[in-house]
């Protein structure tokens, strides 16, 4: 949990955002109904009448379709009143029940309606996570919900559930293979955070005990090499170099042999990432894939693109890009801290369906974690972790 807590704390921009953003919609309207209803009693599990029935949609619009995820059997009838129909999130035990269950009575409500949901979604937007992934997640949120008077830290508990279940299909940690050297190409645009990322990659792999070798394949800036080396010193790995200037692919070539001959578990190789020209780095990166082949025909065994988090939706276009010009396996997203676009994750989440191994979250070495969709989707949406 101790991770959480910096998590939380440097995701504080997202999360405030979002927690401000959630709390002002709430406050619009912060009591809609005039009149006491069963819906004001706390935790209702059921599909009962909102406050007034003018404010219930038709009656079909209330269980509109299946729920996409529960294709299997025939639509069901329609339930007699009072029947529990939600959504398998909303029958989540958990965060709904420990919300509910805490006087939580107290807090404002809103009767979710259309114009609540536009809202909410606007919100979301403009936490980055994108118009398309915004209006899938708050249409989940409203599944079986319309009507019913939810309050910020209800809302809250519904997003994170939404955010986290689109996230843990792609949270996945960088796959270790038995094969030696395991050759990880990073790939990226300039000033994404390449080669900060590689020695935080770098220094957690020896730690763990894995024999790490680094090439250096930014030649075209010296301050790039030197940047690496540094890392390098600092988390104890050989970083191999080649003149400013040189072909990358040649140095890929030595760096394979090097870490062949030194019995390397792993080959971290840093790119160029000048984007300007499109041309040159897509034949590059293809021509230190093809001579790294020549020694390994399996190799690269990942392509990791690392993504900055403060680009926002420009993140989207770039892995569009990327994955034109290199078989991407995996992403990183760095920046996360002190960002308000944290959002882009979740939007890249649902678009590309990319596993995402790790996220920075700070310019020091230990500053890289695994992704854990959980902790992510809680701070992200201004919740404190799961279980404490
Ligand atoms: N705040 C923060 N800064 C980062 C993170 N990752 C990288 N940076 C910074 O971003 C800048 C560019 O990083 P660099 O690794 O040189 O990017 P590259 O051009 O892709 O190799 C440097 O100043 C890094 O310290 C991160 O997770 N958080
Ligand atoms: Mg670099």
């Amino acid at each position: 949990m101790a991770f959480f807590h910096k998590l939380k704390e440097r995701l504080f921009k997202s999360s405030s955002r979002l927690g401000e953003g959630l709390e002002a919609v709430v406050a619009e309207a912060p009591d809609e109904s005039p009149e006491p209803a069963p819906s004001e009693l706390p935790a209702p599990p059921t599909e009962t009448p909102a406050p007034t029935p003018s404010e219930l949609p038709p009656p079909p619009a209330e269980v509109p379709t299946p729920p996409a995820e529960t294709p299997a059997g025939p639509p069901p009838e329609l339930p007699a009143p009072g029947v529990a129909t939600d959504a398998p999130l909303a029958t989540r035990p958990g965060i709904l029940g420990r919300l509910f269950g805490r006087g939580e009575s107290a807090a404002p409500r809103r009767v979710l309606d259309d114009a609540m949901l536009e809202s909410l979604e606007e919100v979301l937007i403009q936490a980055d996570m994108g118009v398309e992934t915004a209006l899938r997640v708050t249409a989940n949120l409203a599944e079986g919900r319309m009507g019913r008077r939810l309050s910020v830290p209800e809302i809250k508990g519904l997003l994170a559930d939404e955010v986290a279940r689109i996230m843990e299909p792609v949270a996945r940690p960088l796959p270790i293979y038995a094969k030696k050297p395991q050759v990880v190409l990073v790939v990226g645009v300039n000033g994404s955070g390449k080669t900060t990322t590689i020695g935080k990659l770098a220094s957690q792999f020896r730690a763990a005990g894995k024999k790490v070798v680094i090439a250096a394949g930014d030649t075209f800036r010296a301050a790039a090499v030197e940047q690496l080396q540094v890392w390098g010193a600092r988390a104890g790995v050989p970083v191999l170099t080649a003149p400013e200037g040189s072909d990358p692919a040649s140095l890929a070539f030595d760096a394979m042999d090097q870490a062949e001959r030194d019995g390397a578990d792993l080959l971290l190789i840093d790119t160029a990432g000048r984007l300007q020209n499109r041309q040159d780095l897509m034949e590059e990166l293809a021509k230190i894939v093809r001579v790294i082949r020549k020694k390994d025909a399996s190799a690269p065994h990942n392509t990791l693109l690392v993504l900055d988090a403060t680009t926002g939706q420009n993140a989207l276009s770039q892995v569009d890009i990327f994955r034109k010009l290199a078989d991407v396996s995996g992403l990183v997203m760095t920046k996360l801290d002190g960002t308000a676009k944290g959002g882009v994750l979740v939007a890249l989440a649902d678009r590309f369906g990319l596993p995402i191994h790790a996220i920075g979250v700070g310019e020091q070495i230990d500053d890289l974690a695994p992704f854990d969709p959980q902790d992510f989707a809680r701070a992200l949406v201004g919740l404190e972790a799961a279980g404490g």
